[in-house]
């Protein structure tokens, strides 16, 4: 399948989204949202048992695209909770509830809303030469696709508070210590080790990983008594699975197990 904004593949149980607008470091317009939507829906309906996340170019992503808005003198207010529900909703939520693990290659600078997306993903690996940047109270907006939600769960009330009320730039490295993201990587080892990490999940036990994300996420809304709950009913339904009975025969018999992702 092809599409104008995005480069879509699937092979080998390793789906790959790379955002492809690279000369304004791209940055989303209403085309790359549905060409993203659609791309998630065969990654969720095809046989992908990881997905890798990244961007073309110098850039992992700007956010919105600035040059669809028109607010020179007499130009209608746009309704920007409409493109909130219509786009950005709906993807971070896609991302979060596909099930299995989302990698996320932040190539080059993650701002605005391309900032949000990256830190919805499940592992978020970014290049030593990569920055977050809250870039919305630069435009006197809200932070938004879901960085309201992520971040102070990622980096605490201060750290959180700080990013968004002054949008300073957030190198990788300082994003790695303050527990932002995964790992900050050399330029030139990023895409080799997100390459590693998804042939490594692309033959994992992917129905498991999936409720791990699905109950880490669950975590920071429920009581430990809700939490206990949530992972008796989730171990009880993987306990039925073939790649439990997989993981503990080939411990059992010495050898690396053999995942079929069920
Ligand atoms: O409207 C709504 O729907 C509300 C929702 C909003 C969600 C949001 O994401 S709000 C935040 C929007 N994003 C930004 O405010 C970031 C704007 N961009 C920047 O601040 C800078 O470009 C960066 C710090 C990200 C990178 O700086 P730098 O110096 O490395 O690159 P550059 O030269 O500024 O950008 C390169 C090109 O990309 C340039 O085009 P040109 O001059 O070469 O033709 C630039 O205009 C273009 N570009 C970068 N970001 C955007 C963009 N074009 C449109 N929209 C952008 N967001």
């Amino acid at each position: 399948m092809t599409y104008q904004n995005i480069l879509y593949s699937l092979a080998g149980g390793i789906a790959r989204i790379t955002l492809n607008r690279p000369e304004k470091l791209n940055a989303f317009n209403a085309a790359m949202h549905l060409d993203l939507r659609d791309a998630l829906i065969r990654v969720r309906a095809g046989k992908a048992r990881v997905l890798l996340l990244s961007g073309a170019g110098r850039g992992f992503c700007a956010g919105q695209d600035l040059d669809e808005r028109d607010l020179s003198p007499g130009a209608p207010a746009p309704d920007l909770g409409h493109g909130l529900e219509m786009h950005y909703k709906p993807l971070v939520l896609a991302l979060r509830t596909l099930p299995m693990p989302v990698i996320c290659a932040v190539n080059g600078v993650a701002a605005g809303a391309g900032a949000s997306v990256a830190l919805a993903c499940d592992i978020v690996l970014a290049a030593r030469s990569a920055s977050f940047i809250q870039a919305f109270c630069k435009l006197g907006l809200v932070p938004d696709a879901g960085s309201t939600y992520n971040l102070p769960r990622l980096v605490g009330t201060a750290r959180a508070m700080g990013l968004s009320l002054l949008g300073d730039k957030l190198p990788a490295e300082q994003a790695e210590n303050w527990g932002l993201i995964w790992k900050c990587l050399p330029d030139d080892q990023l895409m080799a080790e997100a390459e590693r990490l998804a042939l490594h999940f692309s033959t994992g036990p992917t129905k498991g990983l999936a409720r791990t994300k699905q109950a880490i996420y669950a975590s920071a809304d429920n009581t430990l008594e809700q939490q206990l709950d949530l992972e008796c009913a989730y171990q009880r339904d993987i306990g039925l699975g073939q790649d439990y009975r997989e993981g503990v025969n080939a411990f059992k018999e010495k050898r690396p197990p053999r995942f079929n992702g069920d």
